[in-house]
């Protein structure tokens, strides 16, 4: 990818033309939320100026509009993960809701004492309370795969914890503090040959790469909209089939019914048995105008453009000196966490702020991991495709005035 074609996709994100505190914003927080293109923005705003209106229950022109567009946008989402049917995939509000779902329904249904739940030691928090809570409830017993100080899982160890007690894996496709690329084809299929059923936390992968649950074989698969250049409060469950036909609804409320009496409630199908309430029709539909837009460019060339980006970081922090990197796996993903000698994450925040580059600093919802590393948290600057060489540049810039304000 040439420097213009990056600089025209670039400018398709308005909030990345600004001044921040006096200077050009390098927007370097996407682990965190992405940029949302003009096309997100203008199918918000047409949804809500020519279409608004509830989804499936209306004898009225602007309801089959609204419902038309959420069921398209439904179908937009099974493409881009390439599920079997559009009922495998069901709105939730992000990637914590779909986790929470599975927890407390596939989980509640199958669980009991004795049995147990696989995590890695670097989830997000969202992948190890929804399973704690179920622990508690059931007798149920989580366990840690370990990681290694590299940032890799401990693949042996894995397989030496798989037994037939093992009901449970749920893996995170891309660590947000580190960037390692777990091999999730690899534990699913080693986890299935247990007969455990396996979910993968896909936030921070379905943004660098196209992602297909079924040559992965995934049982659940969840990621966040926001996360993937759409709106905030919508993500997607994906389940296969069967499971999620096998398992209880989640909430109850208005659309997961077939009919509702006193005497007995029976459940309405896929997927709606798992969408209780009035769904979030203006997030799926900006959702479904990210993914058209992330269709619409060459995702390959992005990946490797971002690559290139985490390669420059890897060699300018070696010119620069003084930083300890944390997580450094063969296969990674554009983010670089690290720690500059001396100096506490946040205040690097802070002095990066003040020159206009934004990057996250602390635990990242991933304390546990943090107490293996016994550091506090991390700075962490997670690259996208619409990011520039310059950006990189700029953050290093921006570190050493960091280093001789600090240091
Ligand atoms: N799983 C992973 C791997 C994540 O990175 C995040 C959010 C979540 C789950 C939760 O997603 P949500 O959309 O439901 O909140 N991660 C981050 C982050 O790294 N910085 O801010 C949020």
């Amino acid at each position: 990818m040439t420097n213009d074609q990056i600089l025209a996709i670039r400018a398709q994100f308005p909030a990345l033309h600004q001044d921040i505190n006096g200077k050009p914003l390098v927007y370097l927080d996407n682990g965190a939320t992405t940029q949302k293109p003009q096309c997100v923005i203008d199918a918000l705003s047409r949804y809500y100026s020519e279409n608004n209106s509830n989804v499936h229950r209306g004898a009225h022109t602007l309801s089959d509009r609204a419902t038309q567009e959420f069921e398209d946008a439904r179908r937009t989402v099974q493409t881009f993960l390439n599920a079997a049917k559009p009922e495998e995939i069901i709105w939730t509000r992000g990637t914590t809701e779909s986790i929470n779902t599975v927890a407390a329904t596939w989980g509640r249904q199958n669980l009991t004492a004795g049995d147990e739940i696989l995590v890695t030691g670097m989830e997000h928090h969202s992948n190890i309370v929804p399973w704690q809570m179920l622990c508690e409830q059931t007798g149920a017993t989580l366990r840690p795969i370990p990681v290694f100080d590299n940032g890799e899982l401990d693949m042996e160890a894995f397989a030496s914890m798989l037994s037939n007690k093992v009901k449970f894996v749920s893996v995170v496709h891309v660590s947000n503090a580190l960037g390692t690329i777990n091999p999730v084809k690899d534990i699913i299929a080693m986890a299935h040959n247990v007969g455990a059923k396996v979910m993968i936390d896909g936030a921070q992968a379905v943004s660098h790469w196209d992602v297909d649950v079924q040559a992965l074989d995934a049982d659940f698969y969840a990621f966040s909209g926001h996360k993937l250049f759409g709106p905030t409060g919508i993500g997607v469950l994906y389940g296969k089939e069967a499971l999620l036909n096998a398992m209880p609804p989640y909430q109850g409320g208005g659309e997961m019914i077939e009919h509702c009496s006193f005497a007995k409630t029976t459940y309405n199908v896929l997927p709606y048995k798992f969408e209780a309430g009035t769904p979030n029709i203006a997030g799926a539909i900006g959702l479904a105008a990210a993914i058209d837009f992330l269709n619409r460019v060459d995702r390959i060339a992005l990946a490797k453009h971002e690559d290139s980006l985490l390669t420059r970081a890897n060699e300018l922090a070696d010119k620069i000196g003084g930083i300890r990197k944390i997580g450094t796996a063969d296969k990674k993903a554009s983010v670089f966490s690290f720690l500059l000698d001396g100096a506490h994450p946040a205040d690097v925040g802070t002095l990066l702020d003040q020159q206009g580059i934004a990057v996250r600093t602390g635990h990242h919802c991933a304390m546990p991991l943090m107490e293996q590393f016994e550091i506090p948290g991390t700075v962490r600057a997670s690259f996208s495709f619409y990011n520039t060489l310059d950006d990189v540049e700029r953050l290093f810039a921006g570190l050493e005035k960091a280093k001789m304000f600090l240091l």
